[in-house]
């Protein structure tokens, strides 16, 4: 550990991918972490690592019963948080819209939307209140453009787009500041949750390319909460230089 910098952050979706690596990458830096995700006993372990600094949150973040109830529990010394790190969320399913499970698509938007905006709504009256804070969501690629299967996800993500521009503008003269991270193409377990478990699916995605890495993420994210506070990053975009758009498609009749 370095120098402790006084200054907390909470992630959620700690457990694995971008979320782990955001959580140790500002640990590193000497921040207090609070980490929360459903899978307590990955947390521990990155507790275990950093001691003291980190403080392990088990949570389902579409619980608006348990984000209550565990922010309300935060011991004193985590209880102001300066940073919100809105990362939970998952893709489920690539299937077109007609063939898609609904079950699939409640789960995305009560997580990547109801989740998000729970957590955001639960936190920000303290940061208003203490003309200090900084919520920053994970979008996706996904919310900018269209794709076929991106369906219900994309359209989560276009929800974050939004919401977060929102926020800036309600949130303008109280110091609190908003930034929306797009990744592209990143290797996580991503595509292992999407395709539900078939790893054979989910290692495709990222044969014979460079994807981008959770750490690549965890850099944009910690760069744009280190700018100085009259420095609000809107939005990043990164995709993998490996990754771009495709040409519209047309559908010819047959002759
Ligand atoms: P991972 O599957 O590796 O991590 C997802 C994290 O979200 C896990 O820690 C999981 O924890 C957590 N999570 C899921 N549901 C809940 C819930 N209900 N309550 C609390 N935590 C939850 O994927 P990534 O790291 O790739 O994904 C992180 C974010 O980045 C997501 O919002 C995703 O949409 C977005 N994204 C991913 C991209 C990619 O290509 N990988 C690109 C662009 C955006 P647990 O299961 O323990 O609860
Ligand atoms: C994840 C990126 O392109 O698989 O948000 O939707 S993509």
């Amino acid at each position: 550990m370095t120098n402790f910098i006084e200054k907390t952050v909470m992630v959620t979706g700690a457990s694995s991918g971008f979320g782990l690596a955001t959580a140790k990458g500002f640990a590193n830096k000497g921040y207090k972490v609070i980490a929360a995700a459903r899978r307590r006993e990955r947390l521990e372990k990155l507790q275990a690592e950093f001691g003291g600094q980190v403080y392990v949150m088990p949570l389902d973040v579409t619980s608006q019963e348990q984000i209550n109830r565990m922010i309300d529990g935060l011991p004193e010394n985590f209880a102001q948080i300066d940073i919100l790190v809105n990362n939970a969320g998952l893709a489920l399913g690539l299937e077109p819209a007609h063939k898609a499970e609904l079950t699939d698509w409640d789960q995305m938007v009560d997580t990547n939307i109801k989740g998000l905006y729970l957590m955001t709504r639960k936190i920000l009256p303290k940061m208003v209140e203490h003309k200090n804070g900084h919520i920053i969501n994970i979008g996706s690629i996904a919310g900018n453009y269209a794709y076929p299967g991106g369906n219900a996800y994309g359209a989560t993500k276009a929800f974050v787009k939004q919401f977060s521009r929102n926020l800036r503008a309600d949130l303008l003269g109280t110091q609190v500041r908003v930034t929306n991270i797009e990744p592209g193409l990143a290797e996580t377990e991503f595509s292992l949750i999407r395709f539900h478990g078939d790893k054979t699916k989910a290692d495709k995605v990222y044969e014979n390319t460079q994807a981008l890495t959770a750490n690549d993420i965890a850099n944009a994210v910690i760069w744009a909460a280190e700018q100085p506070v009259h420095v609000n990053i809107n939005s990043i975009e990164l995709m993998p230089t490996s990754q771009a758009w495709a040409a519209l498609t047309i559908d010819k009749i047959q002759g």
